[in-house]
């Protein structure tokens, strides 16, 4: 892995733009949640900026000026990070470095980069993290990233004479994205073979902006004791339990990494072989924290995100979470009328969790359906494949064939029909 630069004990400066169409109001949201994401990698805030803008420059993203004037305010403040709530092209970035090449200027894509790196685990989650940093960083890199060889281990050719560093560096960072991209397509096809497994059950994610309480909907409901924290990414991986909800209805449920406004295209990208389980969900539980004045906003972010995976047809239910944190009735009755197909729990509470039950189940039950077949005595084979993952209703003896009744999901039972002579 490359120098980091990652963000340790800083002080941070915000900065935030007022485009025209947004209000003073939603910036402040906005910066809200940069200060959280700032707080996460570990930084803390010591000011914000805003500025009314109807034009974005070019060079510098806000007005030169005012550019060179938050650079002094940083300087003052003793704060050597900038933080940019919009995303800043690699020639802005570059510009500022100009300006002072002692204070590290990031966007909100770059500090999110930040946490996943620190938070990453997992090969798979490591590897992605890489890969998503690599490629945001390529077009962004400048003098003060020269000198990768020695952390990169000498992966790459040496470079020719009269090359310069820079050039040396973008090879290197070339030759690892290619294998890191190789090395995902070898974890892809083990996910496969997995996944193949479980095609036959039904499957239900988790999804949800990050810190809405997903982890911890799904220790209500497994009981598996996964990481939970008062933190935006806690989560970096998928996990997946098996749920008995009743007799008849047991599906596979899964945890994964979570959402937030603006996440960097190539994290989204990268992430594939982790989201994958939400992208062969039969169904898609969309977690919401309903404390937060953004519940809406971040409906419409989790929506974006799902687009952009391709995810978006696949069935949902919205689920409210954390109904415990708002006293007044009122509030709760007026986000219920917003989203009112929306079962309203508090997972840390367990607090009406059998509404989420009562929800799978009504849409397990529209996937299901119930077939009468028969099997000669000979085709050993299918007689028993046709009996795995799905629920036998009965099973009849008679001189040449077994009949069966069975009731599973609707591509289950699809499967199983084309055994049928
Ligand atoms: N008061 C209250 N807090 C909750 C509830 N559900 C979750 N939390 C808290 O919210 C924080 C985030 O919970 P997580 O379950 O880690 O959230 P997540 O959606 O998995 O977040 P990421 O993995 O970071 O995307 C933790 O501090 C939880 O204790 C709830 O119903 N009520
Ligand atoms: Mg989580």
């Amino acid at each position: 892995m490359i120098e980091k630069r990652e963000i340790l004990d800083e002080k941070a400066l915000l900065v935030g733009v007022i485009q025209p169409g947004l209000t003073e109001i939603i910036i402040d949201e906005h910066l809200d949640e940069l200060e959280l994401l700032a707080k996460t990698a570990g930084a803390s805030v010591v000011g914000r900026i805003t500025q009314k803008l109807s034009k974005i420059n070019p060079s510098t993203f806000i007005g030169k000026g005012k550019a060179k004037q938050i650079i002094m305010q940083a300087k003052e403040l003793d704060s050597k990070l900038i933080l940019f709530d919009d995303e800043l092209s690699p020639a802005q970035i570059k510009n500022y470095h100009h300006l002072s090449d002692e204070i590290k200027v990031l966007d909100r894509s770059g500090l999110i980069l930040d946490i996943f790196q620190k938070h990453a685990r997992s090969k798979e989650a490591t590897t992605q993290v890489e890969l998503a940093f690599l490629e945001y960083l390529l077009p962004r890199l400048t003098r003060q990233w020269t000198h990768l060889e020695r952390q990169m281990g000498g992966i790459g050719t040496r470079a020719g004479m009269g090359e310069t560093q820079i050039e040396i560096d973008r090879r290197l960072i070339r030759t690892r994205i290619t294998k890191l991209k190789k090395e995902l397509v070898k974890i892809e096809k083990e996910r496969l073979t997995q996944s193949l497994k479980r095609s036959s059950e039904y499957r239900v994610s988790l999804v949800g902006y990050t810190n809405a309480g997903k982890s911890t909907l799904f220790k209500s409901l497994t009981g598996a004791d996964v990481f939970i924290q008062n933190q935006l990414f806690a989560t970096l991986d998928t996990t997946v339990r098996k749920l008995n909800l009743d007799t008849s209805h047991t599906l596979l449920l899964s945890d994964t990494v979570g959402f937030i406004r603006k996440l960097p295209h190539n994290l989204v990208a990268s992430f594939k072989s982790t989201l994958k389980e939400v992208l062969e969900a039969d169904l898609i539980l969309i977690v919401l924290d309903m404390s937060s004045p953004q519940v809406i906003d971040h409906m419409s972010t989790i929506n974006k995100v799902l687009e952009e995976m391709g995810a978006n047809n696949i069935q949902t239910v919205q689920v409210l979470n954390k109904v415990d944190l708002i006293s007044d009735s009122n509030m709760i009755n007026k986000i219920k009328r917003t989203f009112p197909d929306a079962v309203t729990i508090s997972a840390k509470q367990h607090l009406k969790l059998r509404d989420v039950k009562t929800k799978i189940v009504e849409q397990m039950e529209l996937n299901y359906s119930t077939v009468e077949i028969e099997f000669p005595y000979n085709n050993g084979k299918h007689i028993a494949n046709a009996q795995e993952g799905v629920e036998v209703i009965e099973r009849i003896y008679e001189k040449d064939v077994v009949k069966l009744k069975i009731r599973g999901n609707k591509s289950r039972i699809n499967q199983i029909l084309t055994w049928v002579d």
